[in-house]
C-alpha cells in the first residue's frame, strides 16, 4: 500500500522524538506524536464509515488536533474540505449541499446548527473543539494508533477548497496528492527550509496559506512550527528569538511595522520573512528592510495551483515583483483576447502549467474547461508581464476580485445580496485602497425613491449571509452609478472617486 503524500511526509522525518507542532500554550507534539494521532483519528473517521474519496468537510477553529485531521484525512483517502470558521450557516448550507461530505467536522458550538444543515444531504456530524477535545477525539481516544493507510496515488484526490468565482457560486478546486506534494517539495528546497527551522505559523489554517504552504512544508522539511491561535503583533515579535520563519499576508508586515519592538535586534535569528496572497506594497517591503535588515520575499500562488512563483532567496527580493517562476512551474503572459504568447515586458494574462495545477473544479467539467488552454496552461485571471531579467509582475486583475487582508472577495456576490434587499435599485462594490488590509470592501448602492434604507439595515441584513469580512466596511448612498455607452456600470471610474475613502489622501 502506498499513499502518495503521506509516504513522502513519513520519509521526511529526521527523528520521531523532534518536534513538529509548540502550540502557544507550551504543549509540544512531535512527530511521533503526529503519527500516533493522525493515526487515531484517521481509524475514527474510518469507523465512521468514511471510504477513500469521500468529503470530510471542516469547520473549527486553529488547534494542532485540525492538523491532524487534514492529516488523518490523507491517510485514510478522505477529501480533506476545509471551512473558514467566518462562514455563515448561509454560506455552509451551500458548500455542504455542493460537496456532499460523508462527515462534517464542526465547533461543538456550531454542531446543532450544522446537523441540522448536515441532515439535509445525508452527512454525519462530529465535533473538534478548540482546546482539541471533542466527540470525534472521544472515538479517536479508543482506536489504534496503528491505522493501516488507504493506499493513494499521485493522481487521486487530497483536497477540495472552495474558491469564489467572478459569476455564480463558489467552486471547489480539486487538489491531488501529486499537487500538494511537489509545490511543498519544491518550495521546501526553494527556501531552503531544513529540520532546524522554526516557523511561526500565525495564518488560518482553513486556505492554501496557512494550510499548505505553512504544513506542507513544515511537514516535508522536518521541521517545527509555533502554531498561534491567530495574529498577534506583540506576540510574534516576542516568538522571533525563538523562531527562524515568519509567513504572513502583507496585513501582517503592516501591522508588525506599526509596532516600535521591531527592529534588528528582535529579527536577529529569524533567517526569512515570506509574504504572499495579496500585493505586498513596495513601501511596506522598503520600511521593512530599513527597520529590519531583511528584504521580505514574495511569493505568488492561487488556490487552484499552489505557489507559481517566488522571489529568489539568494538573488535580488524586488519589491512589487513576485519573482521567477518555481523550478517546476511554467509561466507565460498572453493576450487576453487572442490567447496569442505575449513578449518581454508586455501586459496580458498570466497562464500557469505545472505539476501543481489543479484537477479541476468539482463538478463543474465546463468551468474547468474553459480555464484552461488546449495545451494544459490555466488561465489565472491574474494580468501581469515578465521582465527582461525574468521577473513576474502582477499588474491588474481580469477578474473582479477585491482581496481584504489576504481575503478574496468576489463583489458578484456582494452584490446580489445586496441587490436582493427591499429598497435597493442596484449596486456596485468595489476594493478601495485601505492602510490596513490593502484593500477594504465598498458598496456603492442606489436606492429607490423614498426609501429609508441606511448602512446600518444594509449591514444588519448581511449579517446572517456573508462573512463578516466580505461585508463592506463602508456603504455609500449615490443616486445612479456611472455607465459606460454599452450601459455597464463603470466601476474604474468608481474606484477612482472614491480612491481616498480609508487612506484619506488626496487624489492625485
Ligand atoms: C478580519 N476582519 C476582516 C479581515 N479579517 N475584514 C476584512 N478583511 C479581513 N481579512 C474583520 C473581522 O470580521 C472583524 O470585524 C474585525 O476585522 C477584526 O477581526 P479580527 O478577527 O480581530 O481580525 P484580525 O485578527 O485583525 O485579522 C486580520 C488578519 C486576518 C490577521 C489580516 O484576516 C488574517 O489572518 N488574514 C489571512 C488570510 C489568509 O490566510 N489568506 C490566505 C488565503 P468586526 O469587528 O467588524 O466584526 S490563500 C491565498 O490567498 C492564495 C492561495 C495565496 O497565494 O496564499
Ligand atoms: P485565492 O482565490 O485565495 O486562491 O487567491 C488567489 C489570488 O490572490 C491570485 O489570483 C492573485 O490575484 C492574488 N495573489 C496571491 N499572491 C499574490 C501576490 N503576491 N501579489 C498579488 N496578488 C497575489
Amino acid at each position: 500500500m502506498s499513499n502518495h503524500l503521506f509516504d513522502a511526509i513519513r520519509r521526511s522525518i529526521a527523528k520521531n522524538d523532534a518536534i513538529f507542532i509548540e502550540t502557544a500554550q507550551g504543549n509540544r507534539w512531535t512527530y511521533g506524536d503526529m503519527i500516533e494521532w493522525s493515526g487515531r483519528l484517521a481509524g475514527a473517521i474510518d469507523t465512521l464509515g468514511v471510504r477513500p474519496g469521500d468529503r470530510v468537510a471542516v469547520q473549527v477553529e486553529k488547534s494542532a488536533e485540525a492538523l491532524m485531521l487534514y492529516l488523518a484525512c490523507i491517510r485514510c483517502g478522505a477529501v480533506y474540505l476545509p471551512l473558514n470558521t467566518a462562514y455563515t450557516r448561509a454560506e455552509l448550507d451551500y458548500f455542504i449541499s455542493d460537496a456532499e461530505p460523508r462527515l462534517v467536522v464542526a465547533d461543538p458550538t456550531a454542531a446543532d446548527d450544522i446537523k441540522t444543515i448536515a441532515s439535509k444531504y445525508g452527512a454525519l456530524v462530529e465535533t473538534l473543539d478548540e482546546g482539541g477535545g471533542g466527540s470525534l477525539i472521544e472515538l479517536a481516544n479508543e482506536e489504534s494508533p496503528d491505522f493501516v493507510e488507504a493506499s493513494r496515488t499521485a493522481d487521486d484526490l487530497a483536497a477540495i477548497l472552495y474558491t469564489s468565482g467572478t459569476t455564480g457560486r463558489s467552486k471547489g478546486a480539486m487538489l491531488t496528492h501529486a499537487n500538494l506534494l511537489s509545490n511543498a517539495l519544491t518550495l521546501r528546497d526553494h527556501w531552503r527550509f531544513t529540520p532546524n527551522d522554526r516557523l511561526i505559523h500565525a495564518l488560518p489554517i482553513f486556505h492554501t496559506h496557512g494550510l499548505f504552504v505553512a504544513t506542507n512544508v513544515i511537514l516535508t522539511s522536518g521541521a517545527s512550527m509555533l502554531l498561534l491561535p491567530k495574529f498577534d503583533p506583540a506576540q510574534i515579535l516576542a516568538l522571533m528569538p525563538r523562531a527562524t520563519v515568519l509567513m504572513g499576508v502583507p496585513t501582517f508586515y503592516v501591522r508588525l511595522l506599526q509596532h516600535e519592538g521591531l527592529n534588528r535586534e528582535a529579527v536577529a535569528s529569524m533567517r526569512l520573512f515570506i509574504s504572499g496572497s495579496a500585493p505586498l506594497l513596495a513601501d511596506t517591503h522598503r520600511t521593512f528592510q530599513e527597520r529590519t535588515g531583511h528584504a521580505i520575499l514574495e511569493r505568488y500562488g492561487m488556490t487552484e495551483t499552489n505557489m507559481n512563483t517566488s522571489n529568489p532567496y539568494d538573488g535580488e527580493r524586488i519589491a512589487g515583483t513576485v519573482g521567477f517562476p518555481l523550478a517546476d512551474v511554467s509561466v507565460r503572459v498572453t493576450d487576453p483576447e487572442t490567447g496569442k504568447i505575449l513578449g518581454q515586458d508586455e501586459t496580458g494574462m498570466i497562464e500557469v502549467k505545472g505539476p501543481n495545477v489543479f484537477k479541476g473544479y468539482w463538478r463543474m467539467p465546463e468551468k474547468t474547461k474553459v480555464e484552461f488552454r488546449d495545451d494544459g496552461f490555466f488561465i489565472t485571471g491574474d494580468l501581469g508581464k515578465i521582465d527582461r531579467q525574468g521577473y513576474v509582475h502582477i499588474i491588474g486583475r481580469g477578474k473582479d476580485l477585491v482581496i481584504s487582508g489576504g481575503y478574496n472577495i468576489y463583489p458578484k456576490e456582494v452584490e446580489s445580496e445586496i441587490d436582493q434587499l427591499p429598497g435597493v435599485v442596484e449596486c456596485a462594490v468595489i476594493g478601495v485602497a485601505h492602510p490596513d488590509f490593502g484593500e477594504g470592501v465598498t458598496a456603492i448602492v442606489v436606492k429607490q425613491p423614498g426609501s429609508n434604507l441606511d448602512e446600518r439595515a444594509v449591514l444588519d441584513a448581511l449579517g446572517d449571509r456573508l462573512a463578516r469580512y466580505k461585508q463592506p466596511k463602508q456603504i455609500i448612498f449615490v443616486d445612479d452609478l456611472p455607465r459606460n455607452t454599452m450601459g455597464k456600470v463603470q466601476k474604474n471610474v468608481l474606484r477612482e472617486r472614491y480612491g481616498n475613502l480609508y487612506t484619506g489622501r488626496a487624489r492625485a
